[in-house]
C-alpha cells in the first residue's frame, strides 16, 4: 500500500469511526434528555419559589411599618414630623425614693391617656420661622447658635399657642401643646425609672443634650442647644424628650397632683394660673441632672421668652 492509499484508508477509516459514534453520542443524549429536562423545571420552580418568598417578606415587612399616614401626619411641609401615640394607662409622678425627687411630682396617681401624636422632635428654627414670616412676627432669637434643625428658642407659652392655631388653620387639622399628663406619659413611653434610659445621669450625654459637666459625660453640645434628633430616641421614638430645650405643656402649674384630672386632660384655671405660671418639662441643655428627669416639673411666665425654653406640638386624633 502506497502512501496515498495509506492517507484515502486512513480518511475512510476515521469517517468510519466517526459513523460509528454518532448513534453513540445520540443514545448518551437521549439519557441525559430526561434528567436534564427535569433539572431545568426544577431551576424554573425554585426561581419562582425564590420570588415569591422575597415579595412574601417584603408585603410582611412593609406591613410591619406604620402606614405613611401614621408614621408622618403632616399633610403638607408645614408642619412637624408626628407620632401617633398609642393610648394606655400610666402612673404620674415620681416616687419617694427617686433622687432629685421634689414634693410637686407627688402624689403618685394613675392617668388614663387617649391615643394622639405628638412631634417626633422640639419645634425646629425652620418650622417656626415659616410661621413667623407669614404672620409678621419677629423671628426668634438664635443665640448665634445657629437656626435650621435646632429647636426654636425664645419662645413664650403664648407663642406657641399662636403657632398651634396658625398651623391648625393652615391644615384644618387640630394642633396644640400636649398636656402635662401627655408629655410624662410620652416621655415615660413605658419606663418608670427615673429617665427613659435608667436612673444613670452618666448616661445622659447618649440620650439627651445635657449640661455635661454636672453629668461627668461629653454629649458634643457644651452649653447650647443640639439639632433634634441629635440623640437616642425613647422607646416611643421621640427624640429630646428630656434635654436640649424645656418644653413648654398645656397646664396651669400646680405646687401637687392632688385633685389633677386623671383622664390626660389639662389641668386648667384659667386667669388664676397666671401668677403660677405654665408648667415646662424634660430640662434643657442647661440643666442639672435632678432637672432631666421624666417627673420633673418647671413652670415660667406664659407671656416671657427665654433661650432654655421650647416645645414640641400634639396633635389631636
Ligand atoms: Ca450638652
Ligand atoms: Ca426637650
Amino acid at each position: 500500500m502506497n502512501r496515498q492509499e495509506e492517507l484515502v484508508n486512513g480518511s475512510e477509516q476515521n469517517r468510519s469511526a466517526k459513523g460509528e459514534d454518532k448513534p453513540t453520542r445520540r443514545r448518551q443524549w437521549q439519557r441525559l434528555k430526561k434528567p436534564l429536562r427535569w433539572l431545568v423545571w426544577l431551576l424554573v420552580l425554585a426561581t419562582l419559589g425564590l420570588v415569591a418568598w422575597v415579595t412574601y417578606q417584603e408585603i410582611r415587612h412593609w406591613e410591619r411599618q406604620p402606614s405613611p399616614e401614621n408614621f408622618n401626619l403632616q399633610p403638607e411641609i408645614l408642619g412637624p414630623e408626628m407620632v401617633v401615640i398609642p393610648g394606655g394607662v400610666f402612673t404620674m409622678g415620681s416616687p419617694d425614693s427617686e433622687a432629685g425627687r421634689s414634693n410637686d411630682e407627688g402624689p403618685q396617681h394613675s392617668v388614663k391617656v387617649v391615643s394622639f401624636a405628638l412631634g417626633r422632635y422640639e419645634v425646629t428654627f425652620d418650622e417656626y420661622d415659616v410661621f413667623a414670616k407669614a404672620t409678621g412676627r419677629k423671628p426668634p432669637n438664635d443665640e448665634g447658635w445657629g437656626r435650621g434643625l435646632r429647636p426654636v428658642i425664645n419662645v413664650s407659652w403664648d407663642d406657641a399657642l399662636a403657632y398651634a392655631a396658625w398651623l391648625s388653620q393652615k391644615t384644618g387639622q387640630h394642633y396644640r401643646l400636649p398636656t402635662e399628663a401627655e408629655w410624662e406619659y410620652v416621655a415615660r413611653a413605658g419606663t418608670t425609672a427615673s429617665r427613659y434610659w435608667g436612673d444613670e445621669p452618666k448616661l445622659a450625654c447618649n440620650y439627651a443634650n445635657v449640661r455635661d459637666k454636672y453629668f461627668d459625660c461629653d454629649d458634643g453640645y457644651a452649653d447650647k442647644t443640639a439639632p433634634v434628633g441629635s440623640f437616642i430616641a425613647n422607646p416611643f421614638g421621640l427624640q429630646d424628650m428630656l434635654g436640649n430645650v424645656w418644653e413648654w405643656v398645656a397646664d396651669c402649674w400646680h405646687d401637687s397632683y392632688q385633685g389633677a384630672p386623671v383622664d390626660g386632660s389639662d389641668w386648667e384655671d384659667g386667669k388664676a394660673c397666671e401668677s403660677g405660671g405654665r408648667v415646662l418639662r424634660g430640662g434643657s441643655w442647661y440643666s442639672i441632672p435632678g432637672l432631666v428627669r421624666s417627673a420633673f416639673r418647671g413652670r415660667y411666665n406664659p407671656a416671657y421668652r427665654y433661650y432654655f425654653n421650647g416645645f414640641r406640638l400634639a396633635r389631636t386624633l
